[in-house]
C-alpha cells in the first residue's frame, strides 16, 4: 500500500491514481468473482440494500439482483472484447422501488465490476443530437473552425459552464487550443500548462479510460469494502481523483469537471476539459455520447492532419513553378531567389527567415541583425550536419555565445550546398514571449495545503520558466516542408546551372 501523505506536488506522478479505493459519491459500486459471488462494495450499499456492504459480502449476487437483471449483465460481459472497455445499460430497473439505474459494467484483472448510478432523462445527448454535429464538423472549412466547433458540440452534448479542447505538445506541455464559455468566466484560450498538471501516469491512464468526471471537488467519496486488496479501478466510472487535482480544482474556483481523451493513432493528441462551477454529472448516456463524439473528432482531426501535409506539398510544388519560370540567367541565383523570399519565409511558421547565397544575405520578416547573421553563419560553417537541421533551444547549441539566442531561441537550416555554404535560416524568437497571460489578474482565494502553485496562473508561469530560452518546436509537418523546400530550391540551383552553361557556351 502506498501512504497517500507522501504524495505532494513534487511527486505526483508516482501517486498510484487507479488505486485510491474509494468512489465518488453519486453512485455505487459492487464487485464480483468468476462464481457471481460479491468481494467488495462500496459502503453506500446501505442505502440501497438495507443492508451493510460488510454483511453482503460474500453472498451471491440472487441476494442483490433479480435473475432478468443477472442476465443481462452477463450479456453485457459477453460484450466486452478488450479489458479496457466498459458496456453500458442505460435505464434499468435494477433495484426495485429505488427507481432506474444506469450501469457500467467492466473487467478489471479477475473481477466484475458494476458500477451503478440514478438515471438522468437527458434530451442532449440523443442520436439526432450527435448526427447532427457530426455533420457541422464535417463542413469546418479549417482546423481552428473544426476545434471551435468541436468545444461548442461536446458543450451541447455534456451542458457543462465551459469546454476546452486542450492539446498537448511533444514536451507533453499543454494548451488550451479552443473554448466555449456559457458563463461569464475568465478565458483559458491560448494558455499553456506544463506537463506535470497531467502528470505521466494520468496521461497513461487516459489513453485507456476515455472519459473521467468529477461531480463535486468537495466530496469527500465512500470508501470500499474489499477485505485486504484495493480494486484497481482503471477503467471504472466513478474513481475517486487525486487530491492534488482536487486542490487545483478548488483553487481555481471550479466545483465539476468531467474530461474526455481525444486518441489519435494510440497517442493522446488531447482532451476536452470541461468545467462547472456548481456540483454537476452528466448521465452516463451524455457521458457515453461524449466519447463517441470525441472518437469520431479524433478520426476527423487524423484526416486533417494528412491534409495538411497533402497542402504543404502543394505548397511546395507552387513554390517550384515560380522559381522555375521566373528564372533569369543574366542574374545571380541570390537574385533569382530573392524576390521569393518572403513566398519561402511564409511557408514555414516563424519569426524571420534569412537568404544566404555566395556570401550575400537577405532577410524576410523581423531584421536581423547582420552581426547575428554572421556568427550563425560561421558557426553553422562549422557544423557537421549536412540535411536539414533544427533546434528549439538556440543557446544549447551556441553554447556561450548568447547575445543572438536573447533574440532568437529556435532555428531551422535549410542547406543549398556544402562549404561555404548556401542555406535558408528559419528563426522563431522564444515560446514564453510570444504567449501571454490572456485573463484578468487572479482573484484571491483561500488556497488549499500545496498554496499557489495549485492555481492556472502559477501553473502558467510554471510553464513559462521551464520554456524560457525554447521555441515552439519544429513539427514532423514543418521539418516535412523544409525537405520540400530543400529538393525544390536544389533543383532550381541545378537549373540556373545549366542556364548559364547553355547561355556561355
Ligand atoms: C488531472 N489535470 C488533470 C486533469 C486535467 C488537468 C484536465 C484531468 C481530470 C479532470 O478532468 O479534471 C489539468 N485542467 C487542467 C489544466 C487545465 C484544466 C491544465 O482545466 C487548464 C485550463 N496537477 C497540477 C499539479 C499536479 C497535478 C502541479 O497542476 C501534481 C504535481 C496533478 N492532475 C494531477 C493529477 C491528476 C490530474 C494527479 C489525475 C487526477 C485523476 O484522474 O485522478
Amino acid at each position: 500500500m502506498y501512504d497517500s501523505q507522501e504524495i505532494n506536488i513534487s511527486n505526483c506522478e508516482r501517486e498510484p491514481i487507479h488505486l485510491l479505493g474509494r468512489i465518488q459519491s453519486f453512485g455505487l459500486l459492487l464487485c464480483f468473482n468468476a462464481d457471481w459471488t460479491l468481494t467488495a462494495a462500496s459502503e453506500n450499499v446501505s442505502d440501497f440494500f438495507d443492508a451493510s456492504a460488510q454483511s453482503l459480502i460474500g453472498q451471491p449476487i440472487e441476494r442483490l439482483f433479480s435473475e432478468s437483471v443477472k442476465i443481462k449483465i452477463r450479456r453485457a460481459i459477453v460484450g466486452l472484447e478488450h479489458s479496457d472497455d466498459s458496456e453500458r445499460l442505460l435505464n434499468l430497473e435494477v433495484i426495485p422501488g429505488k427507481g432506474k439505474m444506469d450501469v457500467a459494467v467492466h473487467i478489471s484483472g479477475d473481477d466484475l465490476i458494476v458500477e451503478l448510478e440514478p438515471s438522468q432523462v437527458t434530451e442532449k445527448a440523443s442520436f439526432q443530437t450527435l448526427r447532427r454535429i457530426h455533420q457541422e464538423v464535417a463542413l469546418a472549412q479549417d482546423f481552428n473552425e473544426l476545434i471551435a466547433r468541436a468545444a461548442r458540440h461536446m458543450s451541447l452534448i455534456t451542458g457543462y459552464d465551459r469546454v476546452m479542447v486542450y492539446r498537448f505538445h511533444a514536451d507533453q506541455s499543454g494548451e488550451v487550443i479552443a473554448e466555449q464559455r456559457n458563463i461569464d468566466v475568465e478565458s483559458y484560450l491560448g494558455l499553456r500548462y506544463p506537463a506535470s498538471d497531467i502528470p505521466a501516469q494520468a496521461r497513461a491512464l487516459y489513453l485507456r479510460n476515455l472519459t473521467r468526471v468529477i461531480a463535486d471537488v468537495n466530496d469527500p467519496g465512500v470508501p470500499i469494502r474489499s477485505g485486504q486488496r484495493t480494486l484497481d479501478l482503471s477503467i471504472s466510472t466513478l474513481r475517486t481523483v487525486s487530491p492534488i487535482h482536487l486542490e487545483y480544482l478548488q483553487n481555481m474556483g471550479v466545483q465539476a469537471t468531467m474530461s474526455v481523451s481525444i486518441r489519435i493513432d494510440g497517442k493522446l493528441w488531447g482532451l476536452f476539459a470541461c468545467h462547472n462551477y456548481s456540483p454537476y454529472v452528466p448521465s452516463l448516456q451524455q457521458r457515453s455520447v461524449a466519447e463517441v463524439y470525441a472518437e469520431t473528432l479524433a478520426l476527423e482531426i487524423r484526416s486533417r492532419m494528412f491534409e495538411e501535409e497533402r497542402i504543404a506539398s502543394e505548397q511546395a510544388r507552387q513554390l517550384h513553378l515560380r522559381l522555375v519560370t521566373s528564372l533569369e540567367t543574366s542574374v545571380s541565383l541570390f537574385d533569382n531567389l530573392v524576390v521569393h523570399a518572403q513566398k519561402m519565409h511564409q511557408l514555414i511558421p516563424s519569426d524571420s527567415m534569412v537568404l544566404v547565397v555566395a556570401g550575400e544575405f537577405h532577410v524576410s520578416g523581423d531584421p536581423v541583425s547582420s552581426e547575428d547573421i554572421q556568427l550563425l553563419i560561421q558557426q553553422l560553417n562549422q557544423s557537421e550536419s549536412r540535411g536539414i537541421f533544427a533546434v528549439d533551444c538556440l543557446s544549447d547549441w551556441l553554447y556561450e555565445r548568447l547575445t543572438l539566442a536573447d533574440r532568437y531561441a529556435g532555428m531551422l537550416v535549410v542547406p543549398l550546398s556544402r562549404r561555404p555554404r548556401d542555406m535558408l535560416i528559419y528563426l522563431r524568437k522564444e515560446q514564453a514571449q510570444t504567449v501571454n497571460w490572456a485573463g484578468n489578474p487572479e482573484k484571491p482565494v483561500e488556497l488549499g495545503p500545496n498554496g499557489i502553485r495549485l492555481t492556472p496562473r502559477k501553473s502558467f508561469e510554471a510553464w513559462k520558466e521551464i520554456r524560457r530560452g525554447y521555441s515552439e518546436p519544429w513539427t514532423r509537418s514543418e521539418l516535412f516542408l523544409a525537405e520540400q523546400v530543400k529538393s525544390v530550391l536544389l533543383e532550381v540551383i541545378v537549373r540556373n546551372l545549366d542556364e548559364y552553361k547553355r547561355v556561355v557556351s
